[in-house]
């Protein structure tokens, strides 16, 4: 019978080979994709994200257990209906305009999409009118902002003010972080929400979601 804790253990200890075994005999059992993917891989990553805001686990164990959870994705998401897929909530998360570092962005789009969310990734130097057209054209419902320089702060703050001007900033949730963010720096943009690191911007993004 399919064991879909030990498909999450799989996960939680980072072993790609076992998550796409235990992954694919779910399947072949025929259980559904998207509790293959609920019970299995995103309880995995739940645990993850739990061990790594504890500080049990740190950032190779997470990258490990984000690259097992890559490798089963591959198997369930051609899988999923077009239906489940749609119901994903999708955020695009970039690094701002100015900035190049994207290991922590990385990091947090990871963790999201171990969460169930679908990611836009757009990269590093993100304009602005980027942040927008994903709004427009793909139907994001949160823009993730990263930034690690002191320097590069204020583009979040334009890219909130590209959003309000583009008459979208109704429409979206956007968060914000990177080392040098803080909450007094979130609430004095008007950003929605601020996380100190990946595990905690998957629950204030759910928590948002769900105000
Ligand atoms: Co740069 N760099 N760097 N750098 N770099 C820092 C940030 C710096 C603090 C180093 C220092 O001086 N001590 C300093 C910034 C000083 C400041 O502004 N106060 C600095 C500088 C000055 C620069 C350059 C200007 C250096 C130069 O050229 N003179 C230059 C700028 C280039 C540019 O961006 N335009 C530069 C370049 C680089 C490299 C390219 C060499 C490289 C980046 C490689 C890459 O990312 N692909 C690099 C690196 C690696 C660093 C340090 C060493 C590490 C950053 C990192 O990856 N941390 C950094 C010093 C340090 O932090 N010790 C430094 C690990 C990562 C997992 O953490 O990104 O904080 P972090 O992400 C965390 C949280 O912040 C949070 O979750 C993540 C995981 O828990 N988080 C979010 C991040 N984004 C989030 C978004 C969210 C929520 C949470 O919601 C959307």
């Amino acid at each position: 019978m399919a064991d879909l804790q030990a498909l999450a253990d799989a996960i939680i200890n980072g072993k790609q080979d076992d998550a796409k075994t235990l992954t694919q005999a779910a399947i072949d059992e025929g259980l559904a994709p998207k509790d293959v993917l609920s019970q299995g891989l995103i309880a995995g990553m739940d645990v993850v994200g739990e061990r790594f805001k504890n500080c049990e686990f740190y950032i190779p164990e997470v990258l490990v257990a984000a690259r097992a959870m890559k490798a089963a994705m591959a198997i369930v998401k051609p899988l999923l209906s077009e239906a489940d897929q749609e119901s994903a909530v999708k955020v695009a998360i970039g690094t701002v305009q100015g900035d190049l570092h994207d290991i922590g962005k990385n990091l947090v789009a990871m963790m999201l999409e171990g969460a169930g969310f679908t990611i836009v990734d757009l990269g590093v130097d993100v304009a602005p009118e980027k942040y927008v057209a994903s709004v427009k054209e793909q139907g994001v419902k949160v823009i993730g902002l990263s930034a690690l320089l002191t320097t590069t702060m204020p583009a979040m703050k334009d890219t909130i003010a590209a959003c309000k001007e583009a008459g979208i900033r109704d429409d979206v949730v956007i968060m914000i972080g990177g080392a040098p963010v803080t909450q007094d720096y979130a609430d004095e943009i008007g950003a929605n929400g601020f996380a100190p690191d990946a595990a905690s911007a998957v629950d204030k993004i759910k928590e948002l979601l769900a105000a």
